[in-house]
């Protein structure tokens, strides 16, 4: 049975998401190529990524009560209606359109993930007021967090079908996920990281929404930390950081930049990197102890 987002222009934009995923996942095939263009981040761009960005904004931008569309794969936000920092019901949405697309390739899990802002972004994750994310795994699934619960569902033909309500994440912690070169981190999380290598079960598959919906699962932690040689880290606030920081905070847990919420993380740029870690909250405490009491 599907179960509708209670704001309406929310609902319009989770179904057009949630419908538009079973095409997405068709239209990967044949679009394994690079194109030979980068990123806002300076990333190599694969055809899907471009193709998915460019099918998402069509639909999106299409949608009455949505004033921005923004991407990890576009420089700016496209304006396409009323401005979401004055009208209300007015949203912009941030999307990552393919999170993990390098597991193209090697054909291992992806997904799509969004934010929906009552603000013009770059925005702080204070303002959201919906997000999830997209799996495209052994079967395609979606979660959509909102203020009032998070939900996991089944997506076929289009429709969505719900098999969790009230998704929180299990008390007692199974799996964690870390990104970045061993070599590459910095003492404390070193210190941190072989720690919960002790106590938990690694799971890392390349594409953050693979990782984090082990932790949603099972209970646990991932993190892509900032690095020696890139202190911001790897992954975008806007796109990464705050939809995900939302959907684990409403499921019970904690995000954190390393040092507070990430849905705190004051913006300057759309295309910010955030060092990101999120799970359940006592993982994060820890955490935030273990790089605080290294930094003094
Ligand atoms: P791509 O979208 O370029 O594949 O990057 C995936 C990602 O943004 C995130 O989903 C992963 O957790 C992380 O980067 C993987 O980074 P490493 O390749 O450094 O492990």
């Amino acid at each position: 049975m599907s179960v509708t987002v209670s704001d309406p222009v929310v609902e319009r934009i989770v179904a057009t998401i949630s419908r538009s995923a079973t095409e997405i996942r068709q239209g990967l095939v044949g679009r394994r190529g690079t194109v030979d263009e980068e990123n806002p981040s300076g990333e190599t761009q694969l055809e899907a990524d471009v193709w998915a960005d460019e099918l998402l904004a069509d639909r999106l931008t299409a949608i009455d009560g949505v004033g921005q569309y923004a991407s990890e794969e576009r420089p700016e936000p496209i304006d396409c209606g009323g401005d979401p920092a004055t009208e209300s019901g007015t949203y912009a949405v941030a999307a990552d359109p393919l999170d993990g697309s390098s597991n193209l390739t090697s054909t291992n899990s992806m997904g799509t993930i969004f934010g929906v802002y009552d603000d013009t972004v770059p925005a702080l994750g204070e303002t959201i007021v919906a997000a999830g994310y997209v799996l495209y795994g052994p079967i395609t699934t979606m979660v959509i967090a909102t203020d009032d619960t998070v939900t996991e569902y089944e997506l076929t033909g289009g429709e969505r079908t719900v098999v969790r309500r009230d998704v929180t994440l299990p008390d007692d912690p199974v799996v964690y996920g870390f990104g970045g070169r061993v070599p590459e981190w910095p003492e404390a999380f070193e210190a941190y990281a072989s720690e919960i290598e002790q106590e938990l079960k690694l799971r890392y598959s390349g594409a953050m929404i693979g990782d984090v919906n082990q932790v949603l699962t099972y209970g646990g932690i991932f993190g892509y930390p900032g690095l020696k040689s890139r202190p911001e880290g790897k992954l975008r606030l806007q796109f990464e950081g705050n939809p995900i920081g939302y959907v684990i905070e409403q499921a019970g847990g904690r995000s954190s930049n390393g040092d507070r919420s990430l849905l705190a993380v004051e913006p300057d740029e759309l295309h910010d990197r955030t060092p990101l870690h999120v799970g359940n909250a006592a993982l994060i405490d820890r955490l935030e102890s273990a790089l605080d009491s290294r930094s003094h």
